[in-house]
């Protein structure tokens, strides 16, 4: 081949190779999701769980005869903003992917989905619960019911089954969701005329929680209610029975509390914690039924309520994504999804593409969650 030719040759190729690899996520075959879950850092316990879920469902799907399959793409965000910011920007410019799920942190999610939102991909987060989060803009969405929807229910049944009068508010104060969480339960115990005695506050990655409990332990709350991620939720469960805060005195959590770690780390003492949830495995609807039932032969475990959302997630995703040729085919479907039958329930996304449906109180009896009252 002369060189003219063979450059001309090359033109072409690529032209061709750029013209039917326009929208790669789009393909006939198979449908690119990226997955953004905290495999890494101090977020890990639910990072890894949600993979599970994901793994799941995608398995599933692409096993039915005849359907359109996914391509997942994992991605870790190790917990933190920036490696959020960088697998988003692969994700989205590289691997040119339909959807996002996760990141698995409202914190992270404040930074990396005004990426996605700008360029027009779709993101269904399914563990974010913080406030401000689908306000971000028009692409964003969640199937993770809010500590906005959850706390008011929590603290109403604590009440009634605790006789709570007085308490403390015991947060994280640098982290999106444990600042959301706690701007909630102050606002909700107000409104239920339930004394806040202090409000004490810790940071990301503190392991001595001795300074707070001491003082709280002096100020005989009748409850501890505390917004936090689970490796502190672990740390201050711990702590606060080593100190002879009475298992009497329960520690009220928030979605950071709904781990299987924060059991396995904290043991015995996590016994009695009381914990709003959107999920219980108890659930008898047949989907969760099935679901609880595959989940635990592949991974000889049972699930948690992260993997439950990220599974739903998964069937949320491909219901909009699966007769979609673009990016804004897909976010407008994702609005027009009613009734679809999950196991979080017959789901729809709210005006504001938030989840709507029944929270459930748990509390920790005998190594598990189990359900307290709703
Ligand atoms: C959030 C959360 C965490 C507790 C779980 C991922 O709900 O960051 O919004």
């Amino acid at each position: 081949m002369k060189r003219f030719n063979r450059l001309l040759f090359a033109a072409v190729v690529s032209v061709g190779f750029i013209s039917t690899a326009v929208n790669p996520a789009f393909s006939a075959e198979a449908i690119k999701i990226g997955f953004v879950f905290s495999m890494t850092g101090g977020a890990a316990a639910y990072g890894a769980t949600q993979k599970e879920g994901a793994e799941l469902a995608v398995e599933q799907i692409n096993a039915a005869a005849g359907g359109v399959k996914i391509a997942p793409i994992f991605e870790d965000d190790a917990s933190v903003p920036q490696q959020g910011t960088n697998v988003y920007n692969k994700l989205i410019n590289g691997d040119k992917v339909a959807v996002i799920i996760g990141p698995t942190l409202s914190n992270t999610a404040k930074i990396t989905n005004p990426i996605a939102q700008q360029i027009g991909v779709t993101v269904l987060g399914v563990s974010n619960t913080a406030g401000g989060i689908t306000e971000i803009g028009d692409y964003i969405f969640r199937n993770s019911l809010t500590e906005a929807v959850v706390i008011p229910n929590t603290i109403k049944v604590a009440k009634e089954k605790l006789g709570l009068k007085k308490v403390v508010l015991f947060y994280g104060n640098d982290d999106a969701f444990t600042k959301s969480g706690a701007d909630v339960f102050r606002k909700v115990l107000q409104a239920e005329g339930i004394q806040i005695l202090s409000e004490q506050t810790f940071a990301k990655g503190d392991r001595d929680f001795s300074p707070q409990l001491t003082q709280i332990k002096s100020q005989n709350p009748d409850a501890v209610v505390c917004s936090a991620l689970v490796e502190e939720a672990s740390g201050i469960v711990n702590q606060a029975r080593q100190l002879g805060i009475p298992k009497t005195v329960r520690i009220i959590g928030g979605n950071g509390f709904n781990s299987p770690a924060l059991i396995k780390n904290a043991g015995d003492a996590s016994e009695g914690v009381v914990v709003g949830a959107a999920w219980n495995i108890s659930s008898t609807s047949p989907l969760n039924v099935k679901f609880v039932d595959d989940y635990t032969k592949k991974y000889n475990r049972p699930p948690d309520q992260f993997a439950a959302q990220a599974f739903a997630g998964v069937h949320i995703a491909y219901q909009a994504a699966k007769a979609a040729d673009n990016r804004k085919a897909i976010r407008d479907a994702m609005v027009k999804i009613k009734g679809l039958d999950t196991l979080l329930g017959q789901f729809s996304f709210t005006e504001g593409r938030d989840a709507d449906h029944t929270p459930v109180v748990q509390e920790v009896k005998g190594g598990k969650f189990v359900v307290f009252g709703n």
